[in-house]
């Protein structure tokens, strides 16, 4: 879960709710004084939306005209709660109050990700401010490991739909068939080298040394 690159620009995720907006936030506001031409793309649960640090922030963005995506993965259900339960309102109308262009779409389907994310990212990097993009999305598995019997919060039959009829990898696989783009062999190459790459990467990170103790401290500013 806490992974991090700077090299790549992965700042890192943590385990506070909302925490990466405040350090997403900053990444772009030092972006906008260095006139570096980055954005920072921050992604959260809708978990977040419950937490005053995402308001705070996003006010700052505004403001400022930072060049910062606010990315909310709703998968339906803060830990064992649907989000109807704790969630007051239409979550888009939280960043809309603060003047921030938002977009709500259907985070299954990966052509319409990747064109939203285009054409906000394209805007921020020209100045025009933040934007708050909803995905709606499904979390297949628990919230943690242990989060086996889920029944008490979902059905069975819920998960099975999501899975069946709106899986992303299935949706998009299922449109390169359908325009001839790629047929069930090409799909099945894809796969197959997608899998040797996650499987490269889990590698590496088993071997990596762990990081020596002398770097606790190490960026911290105090
Ligand atoms: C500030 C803070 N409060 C409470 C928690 C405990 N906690 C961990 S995950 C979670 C719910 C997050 O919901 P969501 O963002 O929807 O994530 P998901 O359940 O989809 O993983 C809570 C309350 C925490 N990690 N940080």
């Amino acid at each position: 879960m806490h992974i991090a690159d700077q090299d790549t620009g992965n700042l890192g995720a943590n385990a506070i709710v909302a925490g990466s907006a405040g350090i997403a936030t900053g990444a772009a506001m030092s972006a906008k004084m260095r006139g570096s031409k980055q954005i920072a793309v921050c992604f959260f649960g809708e978990g977040a939306l419950g937490q005053g640090l995402l308001y705070e922030v996003m006010n700052m963005a505004s403001l400022w005209k930072l060049p910062i995506l606010y990315v909310c993965e709703n998968n339906q259900y803060n830990e064992y709660t649907h989000y109807r339960e704790t969630t007051a309102g239409d979550p888009v109308a939280r960043a809309q109050a603060f003047g921030i262009e938002t977009a709500s779409i259907d985070g299954q389907d990966v052509g319409v990700v990747y064109s939203t994310m285009l054409r906000l990212a394209e805007r921020a990097r020209h100045g025009e401010g933040p934007a708050f993009i909803i995905c709606d999305t499904y979390r297949y598995h628990g919230h943690h490991v242990g989060d086996i019997n889920r029944s008490y919060y979902r059905s069975k039959q819920e998960e099975e739909e999501w899975k069946s009829k709106r899986d992303p990898l299935k949706l998009v696989a299922g449109r390169l068939k359908g325009q001839k783009i790629a047929d069930e062999k090409a799909l099945a190459k894809i796969e197959k080298e997608i899998r040797l790459e996650i499987e490269t990467g889990v590698q590496f990170a088993l071997d990596a040394p762990y990081p020596d103790p002398s770097e606790v401290d190490l960026h911290v500013y105090a």
